[in-house]
């Protein structure tokens, strides 16, 4: 007798798709409805890991559902191929990273073709060829032309080892380089950025179009990320100085506290404050600012550092008071936010109390913060406007001192010390001091975001060159688009290695060039761009990937995108998702696109662990893909990704087992195999109690794989299986119907898991290659109903209906039906009813009188 061997099943399918390529989507006759579903294209930096085989396992069972549901399904692959790990090795090596990266693609590649991913393979990228990073090129001219692309100075975290810029997400908590472990400092360069801050606001707010589809997580990941802060901007009177100062506040309404102002050290305006003040001030300064340039964002945010500052001699004055208010310059403020400056409050600020108790500046309470707020709101005065009314004094024992405790008042309360916001909430004193700030012209609402422009320099090799030149004068002129793509010249006698400015610089007959206007000399531009810029668009290129004229066809744009279903890893739920939106809106106010967010809906998979924890090479529990593949099988190693658990969970491997994924696909394949029956035998005969799992099943899959509930399906293909089993060996026999029609669900529903298994299940049953395109038989609804008990209506001691119903039927229910039977209508005529006796499911009796 034949048995399963899952290598010979492998061995014999693959060459056979490769010949059919079913998952091709060019035909533009094709009339069924579409779907674009992709998964995260992966990074070439070896072969394939156990993360892949899940992401790609998962991404293709919803790929293989939409197909079976009678839909045209778009699922493309592709690599993003430029980054660091190439350089990095192609400078170990001493090799070109061209080399190791697509030697890297043909082995990924190899490996996820016997993965059997239903990709369609004829729309393959790799962001590495001139061919896609031209169409970069062309983005980055359409941004720069609407002002949206701009270089400006800033302070970047630098590594002092790699010599090369790092982003945030770089820099560990501790201050060091998540790479090369030397401590990151601030560093002052001149970058080019991508003005995302301009899309803040839509990028916050079209998160509630992908509410429900999109993991709650995940929104409130990037809804932190943009950070949007509601308050207002305050402008200060500085003694000596003509221009105001303005600080961005959330709390107006504590203006009467503030007591001091804070400036950022490393904002120009702290150079510029101190710049008349004594030779010792400046000199202290100049100390303090060296100290804060070595430390890093994290630790000047840190709340249990103590508060260092420097006082530069200056005074603001508060605009509501008259009060002179000194000028301080301290770390705990950035120099990027808000206008690099805040107004102190001590009282209702933490790290302002810190600091104000550390140099000893005044305290005044200004909300008292155990005033009941919830109530009646109190009829304001003319006396309260003018801030003439007498009031209470604060009680002093229910009034914490923050001076005493330490700890601001942050809650709410209402307003003390303040004038004509006296006896106002919170809120209303909030709003009224923007009122009246607006109306004197010192102030006004404002917005502030966390999110920062995207910095997308960068002083490597492996990478998209920015299609800039730069004249003598400093004029940036852009390349003209007719002369994209401007390639990435040979690395020959290049120093690849990291030396604080791009190794492109030092590729003089690539960077020299003749300026394209008046053909003086110029430079090129030698930094490339950071690799997010690749992903944030290639989801477009899918559509016509080979398309040399244009970076996508928005006719094709117009039919496929956006994608239905986005298919990764949490580890990107905030860069790249933000870059990708944020490029989508751009396109979309260019005209290009006619929709504003990518990915409408989005599916993240949990990361495959070992024994609890991450997999990695330094933790020595690297768990390999091909290992797992060549001892198992293909489909074992899917069908386990998919029967973990819920997809967004972790799979620790050490509580799977692959083994028994195995064993349940042998017993499925021999099921097939010992079907007798022809492929044109009589439906709707067979083992009755059969047909009605069968029918459930390809009833309720369905609606569990829209929900993502792929393991409760597997549960349920393995009950279908058993009764099948059963019925082949103890029941009607291998000949019977229904076990011919069970042997079929059950290859349709493992196509979605087992490709290979299914494939070859469905050809021992009499079918044509490919079981993917079948189509998912509907469920029988007759076969769906619940066994049927008959139920007795009588009235007054006579039969006069007999009810077919379920035998889980309520008693009240049960009545209902009765008194709407024709043939009891009827009996009881005009009579009343006097009493009715209901005894579910079998009985019902009516008892009339004249
Ligand atoms: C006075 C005040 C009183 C504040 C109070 C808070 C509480 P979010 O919510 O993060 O937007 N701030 C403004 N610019 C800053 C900067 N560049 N660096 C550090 N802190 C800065 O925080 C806004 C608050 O952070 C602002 O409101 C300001 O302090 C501070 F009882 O102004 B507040």
């Amino acid at each position: 007798e034949e048995i399963y061997d899952f290598a010979a099943i492998q061995a014999k399918w693959q060459p056979i798709w490769e010949e059919l390529e079913p998952f091709r989507t060019n035909d533009p006759d094709d009339t069924r409805p579409r779907k674009y579903v992709l998964d995260m294209f992966p990074y070439p930096s070896g072969d394939l890991h156990m993360g892949h085989a899940e992401v790609y396992a998962l991404g293709d069972i919803v790929a293989r559902y939409w197909r079976q549901q009678g839909f045209n399904v778009l699922h493309p692959i592709g690599w993003d191929s430029f980054g660091l790990p190439a350089e990095n090795a192609a400078i170990k090596r001493g090799i070109d990273p061209r080399g190791w990266t697509y030697d890297n693609i043909a082995q990924q590649k190899k490996s996820m073709k016997l993965y059997a991913a239903s990709f369609d393979w004829s729309r393959e990228l790799h962001t590495s060829d001139p061919e896609y990073y031209k169409w970069n090129q062309w983005l980055f001219l359409q941004l720069y032309k609407k002002g949206l692309a701009y270089r400006k100075d800033s302070w970047v975290n630098w590594d002092p080892v790699d010599q090369t810029v790092l982003a945030n997400e770089q820099v560990l908590a501790d201050g060091t380089s998540e790479r090369s472990g030397a401590v990151v400092v601030k560093k002052k360069l001149t970058q080019w950025y991508f003005k995302i801050t301009d899309y803040a606001d839509r990028l916050l707010d079209d998160l509630n179009q992908l509410e429900g589809t999109w993991p709650a997580k995940v929104l409130n990941m990037q809804r932190n990320w943009i950070g949007r802060s509601i308050g207002a901007d305050v402008d200060f009177v500085i003694e000596g100085r003509a221009e105001r100062v303005s600080v961005f506040t959330t709390r107006p309404d504590t203006l009467f506290g503030a007591t001091f102002m804070v400036v950022a050290p490393d904002a120009d305006l702290a150079a510029e404050l101190v710049a008349d003040s004594s030779p010792e001030v400046k000199a202290r300064f100049q100390a303090y600012l060296v100290k804060v340039q070595n430390s890093t964002e994290i630790e000047r945010q840190s709340t249990d550092r103590e508060k260092t500052g420097v006082f530069l001699e200056r005074y603001a004055i508060n605009p509501v008071n008259g009060e002179r208010m000194p000028i301080w310059a301290a770390d705990y403020v950035l120099a990027d936010y808000g206008h690099g400056a805040v107004m102190a409050v001590p009282a209702h600020d933490q790290r302002d109390l810190e600091f104000a108790r550390r140099f000893d500046l005044p305290v005044i309470v200004v909300v008292d913060t155990t005033a009941p707020v919830t109530g009646m709101i109190p009829v304001i005065t003319p006396e309260m406007l003018a801030g003439t009314e007498e009031l209470p004094t604060p009680d002093p024992v229910a009034t914490p001192d923050p001076a005493a405790t330490g700890i601001a008042l942050a809650g709410e309360g209402r307003l003390i010390n303040s004038g004509a916001l006296n006896g106002l909430s919170k809120s209303t004193a909030i709003k009224r001091i923007i009122d009246q700030l607006t109306a004197d012209g010192t102030g006004r609402a404002a917005k502030n975001y966390r999110l920062r422009d995207w910095l997308i320099s960068r002083q490597r090799y492996w990478g998209t060159p920015i299609p800039i030149i730069h004249g003598q004068d400093g004029a940036e002129i852009p390349v003209p688009e007719d002369q994209l793509p401007v390639l990435l010249p040979p690395t020959d006698g290049l120093d690849l290695k990291p030396k604080g400015t791009s190794p492109l610089g030092g590729a003089t007959d690539w960077v020299n060039v003749p300026n394209p206007i008046d053909g003086t000399p110029a430079r090129r531009d030698a930094d490339t761009m950071d690799t997010f810029v690749d992903s944030s668009w290639y989801f477009l290129r899918f559509l016509n990937p080979n398309d040399d004229t244009r970076a996508f066809d928005p006719r094709e744009a117009e039919k496929w995108a956006p994608v239905d279903q986005y298919v990764g890893g949490v580890e990107h739920a905030i860069l790249h998702l933000l870059y990708a939106r944020f490029m989508t809106k751009v396109l979309f106010d260019l005209g290009h696109v006619s929709f504003t967010e990518p990915f409408t809906a989005l599916l993240n998979q949990g990361m495959v662990i070992l024994d609890g924890a991450k997999m990695s090479k330094s933790r020595g529990n690297l768990v390999y893909f091909t290992e797992e593949v060549d001892r198992f099988g293909v489909d074992a190693v899917r069908l386990t990704m998919a029967f973990a658990g819920p997809p967004e969970d972790d799979i620790d491997w050490a509580d799977v087992s692959p083994v028994g994924s195995a064993k349940f696909l042998a017993r499925a394949w021999r099921m097939a195999r010992d079907v007798t029956s022809a492929p044109d035998i009589r439906w709707k005969t067979g083992d009755a109690s059969l047909r009605r799992v069968t029918h459930r099943f390809l009833a309720d899959a369905p609606g569990l794989i829209e929900s993502f509930k792929f393991n409760v399906v597997v549960a349920r293909l393995m009950e279908l299986v058993n009764a099948t089993r059963k019925v082949i060996d103890t029941g009607a026999g291998p000949a019977d119907a229904a076990v011919r029609e069970a042997a079929e669900a059950t290859a349709m529903a493992l196509n979605l898991f087992a490709p290979y298994t299914a494939e070859d299940m469905w050809q021992r049953l009499g079918y044509e290659p490919c079981v993917a395109l079948a189509q998912w038989r509907k469920a029988d609804p007759t076969l769906l109903v619940e066994e049927s008990v008959t139920a007795v209506v009588q009235v007054d001691g006579k039969v006069r209906e007999r009810l077919e119903i379920s035998p889980k039927i309520a008693g009240d229910e049960l009545e209902r039906l009765a008194r709407a039977s024709a043939p009891v209508i009827k009996a009881i005529g005009e009579r009343e009813i006097v009493n009715v006796i209901v005894r579910a499911p079998r009985l019902v009796s009516i008892v009339t009188r004249a």
